[in-house]
């Protein structure tokens, strides 16, 4: 017992403070131990589960030894006096039973222990567990009343299991500390006990929150559903719940009469959507947050729009008529994706709030990861350290959030500390299909929720037909985000009272249930009905409130009518109105630094800072960045912190996210120093170098591409004068994030008008490291540039020729000199920039361009592996002092250039196989017969710049030479341009890896033969 004892002191002081429930912010809360182990698990009388019980008792008898029954007082100080395992129990001096048939605590009835008390009131703690527990299995949840989770009544909710029947539902028993049910009645009797669980767990709601493993949230999410008359509303509440149901209820009947052939998603059968987002947002609104940004689907897309963050209905209209083009740039999209951005004054709050809806492709669920990089960009630059301006509500579909594993990887962000944003509210719009599939062939688990129990976000399922069980979920969501700061599920149980989409039957597939949903009443009726009876508001004054909604839409739809130009503009989630006041200066930007801001750079780069123990080898590589300083070079780690520190002394935000970034996967950067000696003592060097800089965010983040690089673009979103970066492990893991650079970063902008300055480095490069860590798949970005391959574009008037037109033909074909016009026109019209250094002054200026620009565009680099400790691939600060800007095609400047005519070979090539060719040219002693230019910025095509160096060498045979197959790299981009630049009067063959399924070799020998083979092949001299 001695263990107890000591235990039992510790736990004394904590229990003097512990009132009610455990200090939030007290650190021993989650250290406490569990107070009976090993000596009085021996009790007799006590097992496992009711283990836990006897904590509870034990914990009220520390405060007040009145608190607990007789019997267990008796117990406890018999322990705590060292009584061997079984006596402390048996022998006590006097014991009470509570315990009367007549419903009324009776007095004392035996001098010696009651074992019949004590298991009873086990029974009891036992059964108020498990209704916390597995009540919400059997709660009417499901407006149609078919089997919804499929689970049946668990036995635990079964009295037969605990052996009470009838005559014991009066006794009365004393609550435990873990429940809330009995309000300010401290005891009860069984009969009442159950009828409060079954009203809290078993009704229109049921709570899944007991997996959480934090005592004091368990307990605020008890108090606030266990309470009685916890959930009460009063009239005006449900007046205005009513009034929002009409709102969302005839908008979709409005839009079925109008355009009854037109897609729209509808909500129909959750209308109740409406009115949660808008408690959701009163209450947030009300504990200040200020800025609400959203994700959400197709589903009620229009009517969200519409009815929360109130889109004029007249632009929503007006996208019914398909003749009608936007004026302004882009392909556009269709309505129900469109995002928006809208301030406006909450009336209940009477506060001024931003709602934002971001744009979204069909692909489900993929906007989540972007909305939470948005907002947490948002929050950064606020300072809402805490998220309590701004913050996210996602929405899902029940398919959707259960099979797509981005969800499972947005949710993996929200706790960590350079990508929470402390807190989202999830709202499934769970109509328990999708499109035509059951949730039992579409999922796995009991409900589409389970995968939020990984991150411990408690999970409230509702009926949706029960709008103030769901406005009751709403209100406790929302205060558990803004008191906690973390995740929380609302699961609208509801159904899809039409097709997939208006135009779907969908009797082929689920005929009982839409014979079900056929009879069923719509949620607005009902309520409506239940009101009205309850003397709410008249049936006159619904009548009014509907016909005043619909006389509102016919006048929009009349002013649809009028409506004669539309702009892509009007749906922009994130307008950068700042900066694009600045006007647009279309001109190639200088981007060189001066050399003393590269020398500081440089040195504060390479030195350990003061009190500072770092590795004894990365103190060599520190030392040896000073030297190369010292020499006016710079290699590729100092080039890339060079541009960055530049940029944070003119104040531009930096953030460089992806996996093991910090360091640098190939050990080269060391933006953060760790301490040898001291744990989690860091710094971040590009943090010191100026005393008014802008701040460096670099993190590792957790290992996902979809989730991070969807999380970066979001951030990029929200600031323009920030560069914000992604970074691939190798560039072969960057597809994992297909979806992300498909559907939002090469096309975001022309469907939605959003620009998006992010940067994506992918290591990309055959060193002989296989299929899988060769190739960032260059191919495949150039293929989704938007670029004609016959055509180069021409600017004069801001137009791009047309081979089919015979004056645009010739100014096409003129010769062209280096065109800085050319050069920026280009990056203007074009959806990304893919680019691919072969010097570090090289990627220094091509970051420092992408702020420079008065216009974004990603860029997307091909960064290096071998390059970064390769002598060869440095740069003087000759080529990034003041003068000095990126440069798209590097031409040859040795041997070959001083005599052009006699050059036999002109290579272009792009990358590290430069320098490969370089070295084989030499060997070869070619020095005078082969040109070699690297093609740096691969697209948009420096057309320009190549037609002016092979017109150099008029008697050169054109050659591509790439390491990647040829199915692969840029050899199937850049062949017809190189092509079109040479008026198709010379044409290019090609040098390299044969195609091929498979990236690259793993075998190393074989790497190398293929390697000798295409550096052959560039240098055969016809
Ligand atoms: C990633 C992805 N895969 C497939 C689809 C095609 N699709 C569109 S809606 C839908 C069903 C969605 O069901 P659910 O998530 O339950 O939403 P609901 O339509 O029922 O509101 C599917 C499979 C898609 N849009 N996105
Ligand atoms: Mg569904």
């Amino acid at each position: 017992m001695q263990h107890i004892k000591t235990v039992l002191t510790q736990s004394r002081q904590l229990a003097n403070v512990n009132r009610t429930f455990w200090p939030r912010h007290c650190a021993v809360r989650l250290q406490l131990p569990r107070y009976f182990v090993a000596p009085v698990a021996t009790e007799p009388f006590l097992n496992g589960s009711s283990s836990n019980y006897v904590e509870e008792m034990y914990m009220s008898w520390l405060e007040n030894p009145q608190s607990v029954h007789k019997s267990w007082d008796i117990f406890f100080r018999n322990a705590e006096k060292g009584a061997a395992p079984g006596t402390a129990y048996q022998a006590p001096p006097s014991v009470m039973s509570m315990v009367s048939s007549g419903g009324s605590l009776a007095a004392p009835v035996s001098k010696t222990v009651d074992r019949q008390v004590i298991e009873d009131h086990l029974s009891v703690q036992a059964i108020i567990r498990s209704y916390q527990i597995r009540g919400h299995h059997i709660a009417a949840l499901d407006p149609l009343e078919i089997s919804y989770a499929c689970i049946e009544k668990p036995p635990e909710l079964l009295m037969t299991d605990y052996k009470f029947d009838e005559k014991d539902m009066n006794s009365i028993f004393r609550l435990p500390r873990t429940t809330f049910i009995g309000g300010d009645e401290q005891a009860l009797p069984l009969r009442e006990i159950i009828r409060r669980l079954e009203d809290t767990y078993c009704r229109s709601i049921g709570v899944e929150y007991m997996f959480i493993n934090d005592r004091y949230k368990c307990d605020w999410i008890r108090q606030r559903f266990e309470t009685p008359g916890s959930m009460s509303f009063s009239k005006m509440d449900k007046r205005l719940i009513l009034e929002r149901l009409i709102r969302s209820t005839r908008f979709e009947e409005f839009l079925a009469r109008k355009w009854s052939a037109e897609k729209r998603f509808g909500l129909e059968g959750c209308e109740v959507l409406v009115p949660a987002l808008k408690t959701i947002i009163d209450v947030c609104s009300e504990k200040g947050v200020e800025t609400f940004n959203l994700g959400m689907p197709h589903r009620g897309r229009l009517n969200v729009l519409a009815n929360v963050a109130r889109k004029p209905l007249e632009q929503l209209f007006s996208q019914f008529d398909s003749k009608l083009e936007a004026s302004d740039e882009g392909s556009g999209d269709v309505k129900y994706h469109l995002g928006m951005a809208h301030d406006r004054h909450n009336h209940i709050s009477n506060k001024n709030i931003h709602i934002a809806i971001v744009a979204n492709p069909s692909h489900l669920e993929a906007v989540d990861p972007v909305v939470q990089g948005k907002t947490r960009a948002m929050q950064f630059y606020k300072g809402d350290t805490e998220g309590k301006k701004v913050m996210s509500v996602l929405l899902h579909g029940d398919a959707a959030f259960a099979g797509q594993g981005i969800v499972y990887e947005t949710f993996h962000l929200s706790d960590l500390p350079d990508y929470s944003t402390h807190g989202t509210i999830h709202v499934v719009v769970n109509n328990q299909i999708g499109f035509t599939t059951d949730p039992r062939y579409s999922r796995s688990s009991p409900y589409c929720t389970d995968v939020a129990r990984v991150v411990n976000a408690p999970i409230f399922h509702v009926n949706a037909d029960d709008p103030e069980a769901v406005m009751h979920v709403c209100n406790v969501a929302s205060e558990w985000r803004c008191e906690f700061g973390k995740d929380v599920v609302i699961d609208l149980v509801c159904y899809r009272r039409n097709g997939h989409n208006e135009t779907d039957e969908p009797m082929f597939t689920q005929p009982l249930m839409y014979k079900k949903i056929r009879s069923h009443k719509n949620v607005l009726l009902k309520y409506a009905e239940a009101k009205i009876a309850e003397g709410v508001m008249t049936q006159q004054e619904f009548e009014e409130e509907q016909a005043s909604y619909d006389k509102i839409c016919e006048e929009s739809y009349l002013d649809a009518k009028l409506v004669t130009k539309t702009s892509n503009a009007e749906w922009l989630d994130s307008p950068w109105t700042g900066f694009f006041a600045r006007g647009e200066q279309r001109k190639y930007p200088e981007t060189g630094v001066d050399e003393e801001t590269l020398t500081h750079i440089g040195n504060k780069f390479g030195s350990i800072p003061e009190g500072f123990t770092v590795h004894g080898g990365l103190k060599r590589a520190l030392k040896s960045r000073t030297e190369l300083v010292s020499k006016r070079t710079v290699d590729w780690a100092l080039g890339e912190a060079m541009a960055f520190g530049s940029l944070l002394k003119e104040g531009i935000h930096i953030r460089l996210s992806g996996q093991d970034v910090e360091r640098g996967t190939f050990s080269h950067r060391h933006h953060v120093l760790n301490d040898q000696n001291t744990d989690k003592k860091r710094t971040i060097p590009l943090n010191h170098l100026y005393p008014n800089q802008a701040h460096y965010t670099v993190c590792n983040s957790s290992l996902s591409e979809f989730g991070v690089l969807g999380f970066e673009l979001g951030f990029s979103m929200t600031n323009p004068q920030a560069l914000v970066c992604w970074e691939a492990q190798f560039g072969d893991f960057a597809n994992n994030a297909q979806c992300i650079i498909d559907q939002f970063i090469s096309s975001g902008q022309s469907k939605w008008y959003r620009q998006s300055g992010l940067v994506m480095l992918l290591p990309h490069g055959y060193e002989g490291m296989g299929p899988e860590h060769s190739s960032a798949r260059l191919e495949r970005f150039l293929q989704m540039c938007n670029d004609d391959p016959d055509v180069i574009p021409v600017y004069h008037n801001n137009s791009t020729s047309d081979l089919n037109n015979e004056s645009a033909l010739t100014q096409q074909y003129a010769p062209k000199t280096l065109d800085e016009k050319f050069a920026i026109d280009q990056l203007h019209d074009c959806n990304w920039q893919i680019v691919n250094c072969s010097t570090p002054a090289n990627y220094f200026h091509v970051l420092r361009r992408q702020i420079a620009m008065s216009f974004r565009k990603p860029l997307i680099i091909m960064t290096p592996k071998s390059l970064l400790r390769l002598p060869e691939a440095r740069s003087s600060f000759d080529e990034m002092v003041e003068g000095t800007s990126f440069q798209r095609l590097l031409p040859e400047t040795g041997l070959a250039s001083k005599n052009p005519d006699a050059v036999k070979n002109l290579i272009f090539c792009s990358g590290r196989v430069y320098f490969n060719l370089i070295k084989e040219r030499e060997t070869k002693g070619l020095n005078e017969q082969v040109a070699i230019a690297t093609i740096e910025q691969i697209s948009p095509f420096p057309y320009d710049m190549v037609t002016e160096e092979a017109n150099k060498y008029p008697n050169a045979r054109i050659i591509w030479a790439q390491e990647e197959h040829k199915n692969m790299g840029a050899w199937s981009y850049v062949q017809p341009r190189i092509h079109t630049a040479l008026q198709r009067e010379r044409l290019c063959s090609f040098a390299g890896r044969g195609a091929q399924a498979s990236t690259a070799t793993g075998n190393k020998s074989l790497h190398l033969t293929e390697l000798q083979n295409l550096l052959d092949t560039a240098f055969t001299i016809e």
